[in-house]
């Protein structure tokens, strides 16, 4: 969400000015949000160049000798030129830093950033401004929108509350800052480092410049910025997981896959810093994992869904150590996507909360796109490692044709034993000469032996896809979760799945509803029994991902 940030004093509305004498114009503006924006400005009739200024209806302080600059983006439609001056309560002059110099024709390409400075003259006598958006319309139904308006003084690094000089109050501003009782008077000031992160790094600078330090000692204070919710998947993907009845379709884009790493960015002040970091969901780290770096960041990836993460770093520096620590959540939105290098659309089936009052274990069971093309490995060094090490894969369910697989008897992750289970997709489910294979995939999954299993067809778009879906609905997940995780193909090089208009995936669905039973859990239940699956091999099945039958 875009907010009007950066007013924090002296300003609570605009206000603007008359047209010119004799204009034809019917101009207006509105302060109230529209398409998320803090201000709109609308010219409805063409009768030639009209300049309008909307402006802050109060007085913001300023100081004069002083630099400020005004910051705020813009999204137009129609021909224009726009600018941005102040207007002062004194007798002197403001400078007028633009003057309608930015041309606009048609709209512009989305929101766009705008940049102005201010300096005032030493001798100025002023000791307020009302910030002005300049507008000359060009065109009929012109439009623009502004938002995240910022106004603020440039101030000396460490100079937090802007008045100039820089002393013990600009380190009890920052303190209150950080402790959310105050604002700042100058971020750019408090961002010591100009990294665009405020935190206890730029503190441990401004300590030091009050001391007249110019350089950042060699103690090397740490931080680190974890996002708040992590998600591992891309943009797109989130916005189809967040909306409301969305088609997902409207979501899709041209993309390989939808797998995203986490960063967490690591700060030191002392240059050559070396760091560790350890993350795990434990907080006493007995299950972290470690990277050393010396980089600025590390990218992190295969976290589990919905899950509390600690984060501990370390750095030395000069012979000294110090550390911190912190901790983020991963989204408990959509599936856990898995980052398997050379291989694409990999999830967890796991980590979603049931009809049975449980939530299914992750790192049991993952889909996907076919691990090799006719037995040559597409995995990376990275890839290999993590399935045939890390997870240490037990079976792989292969359900591609014979002239798919070209023959294939074995996996080609090393852990893995190998099912080629030849099915077909969708409504293949509910025939006849099916039913034996689709029996054998199923008493695959209630063999404790078996896991952790990894099942594939070439894309891991439909016959995964199908197998998935009764597989999760005999869990227990909702039917918008299923169909959900079905269409979540869509973020990956296998193209859209979407079951609203895919006419195979519409009659299974169909088929699927028309089972006996009223929850997704009884129709997959009586649906497996059908085929020959047992109730015991069901009962294991739920066993398993629910916790309660440990895996070998
Ligand atoms: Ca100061
Ligand atoms: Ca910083």
């Amino acid at each position: 969400m875009i907010e009007n940030s950066g007013f924090t004093s002296g300003i609570d509305g605009w206000e603007q000015n008359s047209l010119p004498a004799g204009s034809k114009d019917t101009i207006s503006s509105e302060t109230a949000g529209y398409d998320g924006a803090a201000l709109r400005v609308t010219h409805s009739k063409a009768s030639g160049d009209s300049v309008y200024k909307v402006r802050t209806s109060k007085y913001i302080p300023v100081t004069a000798g002083a630099t400020y600059k005004l910051r705020l983006y813009v999204k137009a439609s129609g021909n224009m030129r726009l600018g941005a001056s102040l207007r002062g309560n004194g007798s002197s002059a403001v400078p007028a830093e633009s003057g309608l110099n930015t041309v606009i024709t048609n709209s512009t390409d989305g929101w766009q950033q705008m940049n102005y400075t201010f300096t005032l003259p030493q001798d100025a006598t002023l000791t307020g401004v009302k910030v002005q958006l300049d507008n000359a319309f060009y065109s009929s139904d012109a439009e623009i929108l502004y938002d995240s308006i910022a106004f603020y003084r440039v101030c000396e690094p460490g100079d937090v509350n802007a008045d100039g000089s820089l002393d013990i109050l600009d380190m009890i501003r920052f303190k209150k800052v950080r402790a959310g009782i105050a604002e700042y008077t100058s971020p750019n000031a408090a961002d010591i480092n100009g990294n665009g992160y405020i935190n206890t790094i730029d503190a441990a600078m401004i300590k030091r410049l009050l001391l007249g330090l110019t350089d950042y000692g060699s103690v090397p204070e740490v931080a680190m910025i974890a996002p708040d919710t992590a998600y591992s998947y891309n943009a797109s993907a989130r916005a189809y997981l967040t909306a409301e009845n969305p088609t997902v379709d409207d979501y899709a884009v041209l993309m390989t896959d939808s797998a995203q790493d986490v960063k967490i960015v690591l700060e030191c002040p002392v240059e050559g810093a070396k760091f560790k970091v350890e993350y795990g969901t434990r907080a006493d780290y007995s299950d972290a994992v470690t990277v050393n770096t010396t980089g600025k960041s590390i990218a992190v990836n295969n976290l589990l869904r919905n899950t509390k993460y600690y984060v501990r770093i370390t750095a030395t520096a000069n012979g000294i150590t110090r550390q911190a620590e912190s901790s983020f959540k991963t989204a408990d939105i959509g599936p856990r996507v898995m980052t398997v290098g050379g291989i694409t659309n990999v999830r967890d089936l796991g980590g979603y909360e049931t009809s049975f009052g449980k939530t299914t274990l992750q790192g049991l069971a993952f889909r996907g796109a076919q691990l090799d093309i006719k037995g040559v490995s597409r995995l990376t060094a990275q890839g290999a490692e993590l399935l045939g090490t890390d997870i240490a894969l037990g079976l792989e369910i292969d359900l591609r044709t014979a002239s798919e697989t070209g023959g294939l008897t074995k996996s080609v992750v090393t852990s893995a034993k190998y099912l080629n289970s030849r099915i077909g997709s969708y409504t293949a489910a509910f025939s006849s000469d099916q039913k034996e294979l689709f029996r054998q995939i199923f008493a695959s999954y209630a063999d404790v032996n078996n896991y952790p299993i990894y099942v594939h067809c070439v894309y891991g778009a439909d016959r995964t896809g199908t197998v998935c879906y009764i597989l999760n609905a005999l869990l227990g997940v909702d039917e918008k979760t299923l169909i959900q995780d079905y269409e979540f193909t869509t973020f990956s090089d296998a193209g859209l799945r979407s079951a609203a208009t895919n006419a195979e995936m519409k009659a299974f669905l169909t088929s699927f509803n028309a089972l006996s039973g009223s929850t997704p859990a009884e129709k997959a239940e009586n649906y497996l029994l059908s085929i020959g699956v047992t109730n015991e091999e069901i009962s294991t099945i739920r066993g398993i991902f629910f916790g309660e039958i440990p895996i070998n």
